[in-house]
C-alpha cells in the first residue's frame, strides 16, 4: 500500500517539536497533535486513532535510546535518546504499523481515518 507521507518533521527537543508544528504550512486550526511517550520499552498508548491532518510527536523518557520506524518503511525517527522528540503529520487514513528498531518487540499503531 503506498503511504504518501508529507510534512514529515524530524525534530529534536520539545521546543523544537512546538515551533516546528505551529510553523507547519497548512496545520489547520482543528488538526489535533497527539503525544506518544516511549517508556519503560514502550509505546503509550501503543495503539492510537486520530484523524486525517492530525500529527502525532513521540517523546523517549528511557535511558535506552529507541526509535519510531514505520514497519513498511513510510517514516523513520532515526535514533531518538533520552528526551529527545520526534514529530509527524499523518495526511493519508490507513493503518501505520511502527516498531523501535532496536528493540522490535516494542509495537504500536496509529490508525488514521477521515
Ligand atoms: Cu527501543
Amino acid at each position: 500500500m503506498a503511504k504518501p507521507i508529507q510534512r514529515r518533521v524530524f525534530l529534536r527537543g520539545a521546543f523544537a517539536t512546538a515551533t516546528a508544528l505551529c510553523g507547519a504550512a497548512i496545520v489547520r486550526a482543528e488538526d489535533a497533535t497527539h503525544q506518544i511517550v516511549i517508556d519503560g520499552f514502550a509505546f503509550a498508548p501503543d495503539d492510537l486513532q486520530i484523524t486525517v491532518g492530525d500529527s502525532v510527536s513521540w517523546i523517549n523518557r528511557d535511558a535506552a535510546p529507541h526509535t519510531v520506524s514505520d514497519i513498511d518503511e513510510g517514516f523513520e525517527s532515526g535514533t531518538l535518546r533520552k528526551g529527545e522528540s520526534f514529530a509527524m503529520a499523518f495526511l493519508e487514513p490507513g493503518r501505520y504499523g511502527y516498531i523501535c528498531k532496536f528493540h522490535p518487540k516494542m509495537k504500536a499503531t496509529i490508525i488514521v481515518s477521515r
